[in-house]
């Protein structure tokens, strides 16, 4: 029988497993936003946290210490330097067992509490407390979304927040499944990202309709696109808003490395 389970969850079920970053402010000992539990984890260590409480929950049901109704899912919840990075050795271990989890990732691309310095999840050309601008970061964007489906979990999903229809449905999926899951949530930064903090959700929807930021799917096997933005804007639109992309425009504009950008975005689209 398909695994499923109930999505009307007021939060009181669950155990949020949260690795440190800019997300852990906002429990400040002894207090605590969350309605469930919360547990604090090292940067590395957030899916193997999730292992052990999953593990203990399960020894509580077999020993019918507690009843099934009273069972909680376990939510890892990190930034993109653990999940990108720090972390991956572990989540790739996690799936590999088949633990039971839903893990949500917001990706403010780049290590945020800590000043912005370059993650793995940080744009090509961007600029941040660890690279030199010009040209800003030389790497590119690690692929979290093809890592984690090449591990065969049961869902994984892109979100944004200026598309909260998408990401609502998608996080009821996730729920309602068992098994891995990844939820990658783009998460324009103010900070981290130089903008006026009322812009955020017009940048956020220049990553959806530029193309830089795929909103899609996984499950059974199949990658499915939720939102195919056409036309698509030119990913400059995207660029110029915010002030990690100035050198790329000021005080000379930076063709190269603008197109280059463009073209990867171009590539990503004509290969679906
Ligand atoms: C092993 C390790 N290195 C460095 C730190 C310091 N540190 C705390 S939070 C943080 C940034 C985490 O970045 P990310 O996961 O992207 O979350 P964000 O801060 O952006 O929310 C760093 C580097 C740490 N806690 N552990
Ligand atoms: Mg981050």
């Amino acid at each position: 029988m398909p695994f499923t389970r109930s999505t009307t969850s007021s939060g009181r079920e669950d155990v949020f497993v949260n690795a440190a970053g800019c997300m852990t402010l906002l429990s400040v000992y002894p207090f605590t936003p969350f309605r469930g539990s919360w547990l604090y984890t090292s940067m590395a260590s957030a899916p193997a946290g999730a292992q052990g409480v999953r593990d203990a929950l399960d020894i509580l049901l077999e020993q019918k210490r507690m009843p099934p109704e009273e069972d909680l899912d376990v939510v890892v919840l990190t930034g993109d330097g653990s999940a990108y990075g720090m972390g991956l050795s572990s989540t790739s271990g996690a799936i590999e067992r088949g633990l039971d989890f839903l893990y949500i990732c917001y990706d403010n691309e780049g290590y945020g509490n800590t000043g912005q310095q370059a993650s793995a999840a940080t744009p090509h050309g961007a600029k941040t407390t660890t690279t030199a601008k010009p040209p800003g970061f030389a790497g590119y964007k690690k692929d979290l979304f093809s890592i984690w489906a090449a591990h065969k979990p049961t869902y994984v999903a892109t979100v944004i927040g200026s598309e909260p229809v998408d990401l609502a449905r998608k996080i009821e999926k996730a729920k309602a499944l068992g098994g891995p899951r990844l939820i990658i949530a783009l998460a324009p930064c103010p900070t981290g990202w130089e903008y006026d903090p009322r812009d955020s959700i017009d940048i956020g929807r220049l990553a959806v309709t530029t193309g830089v930021w795929p909103l899609k799917e996984y499950v059974d096997g199949e990658v499915v696109h939720t939102v195919v933005p056409k036309p698509r804007l030119p990913v400059e639109e995207y660029l110029k808003k915010q002030g990690r992309f100035a050198h790329l425009f000021e005080p000379e504009r930076n063709d190269t490395v603008i197109q280059e950008l463009q073209t990867r975005v171009d590539d990503y689209w004509s290969a679906m």
